[in-house]
This record gives C-alpha cells, sequence and structure tokens, in this order.
C-alpha cells in the first residue's frame, strides 16, 4: 500500500512541476522555441500570450543549454533569435526585461557589441562560428525567431 501511495505521489509530483509540451526544461525554467519569425515586439507579445517573458540568458549553463537546442532544430545555423535584453530605456544601459535587473556578470555579446547605438536597443543572438553570440540591433526586424521563457509551474 505505502509503495503503491508513493508512485501515485511520485506521479503527481512530476505532473505539477513540468513545462508545457513543446517547451524544454532547463534548471527549474520553461523554454520555448518561436517557429515563425516577427519583430521584437511580436515576438514578445506572442511571448505574453504564452504566459511568459524573451528569455533571460543570464548565465553560461543556461546559454550553453539553448545553444544545443538550437545547434540541432536548425542545423543550417541561419536564424536570428530575439531574446529579452534591450536598452531602450536608457541607452547603454542593458537590461533584462523580465526582471529590469542590469545584464551581468554574465554577457555574450559578439565582438564590437553592443554598439551602443541609440536605434539599435534591441537583443538578438545569431551564430558566429559554432557560438551563439548577443548582437544588438534596432527592434524592427521581421524576420527574426524568438526564445520565451518561464519558471516551471508548480500549479
Ligand atoms: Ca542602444
Amino acid at each position: 500500500m505505502i509503495r503503491y501511495l508513493v508512485l501515485i505521489c511520485t506521479a503527481i509530483a512530476c505532473t505539477l512541476c513540468s513545462c508545457p509540451q513543446d517547451w524544454a526544461e532547463y534548471d527549474g525554467e520553461c523554454l520555448f522555441f518561436g517557429h515563425d519569425r516577427r519583430d521584437f515586439i511580436g515576438a514578445e507579445n506572442d511571448c505574453k500570450h504564452r504566459h511568459s517573458y524573451l528569455a533571460s540568458v543570464d548565465n553560461a549553463g543556461k546559454a550553453n543549454f539553448i545553444r544545443q537546442i538550437l545547434s540541432v532544430m536548425h542545423s543550417n545555423r541561419l536564424y536570428r533569435y530575439w531574446i529579452g535584453g534591450t536598452d531602450f530605456a536608457i541607452e547603454g544601459s542593458w537590461r533584462w526585461l523580465e526582471t529590469g535587473s542590469a545584464i551581468g556578470p554574465y554577457t555574450n555579446w559578439a565582438d564590437g557589441r553592443p554598439t551602443n547605438n541609440g536605434t539599435f536597443n534591441c537583443m538578438m543572438m545569431e551564430w558566429v562560428g559554432d557560438g551563439l553570440k548577443w548582437v544588438d540591433v534596432e527592434c524592427n526586424h521581421r524576420d527574426v525567431t524568438y526564445i520565451c521563457e518561464t519558471a516551471v509551474s508548480s500549479s
């Protein structure tokens, strides 16, 4: 009987703490890889529609996890991906949309980035060799797919 209850509880616990279907789980967070291409605001709106936000790639472990998934998903590596960094509020002061907190200490900018150009206020990732580097660009590019993130649900 006890063994039976343990099995039931384990099953319930896993159901309650997993990510939605089609989302990947990494370290307590769920990641969604968009299929279509949008501008930055359109991407953020789609994430909100999915009860999430553009991803905060705020540590090397998460960055590597994302890189590995995208390396498999998009083997031609032609794609670019919005994530949730912006310096829209104060030029040169990069922050994550999720928390409003300053970006760092972990960063992964491409060489020469950010440009601190007053019209390049949104962050995307693009392939530079085997790396997935951050690039600041204008927010109205429409040919960029995106990555949403939310915490693993506990309810
Ligand atoms: Ca800027």
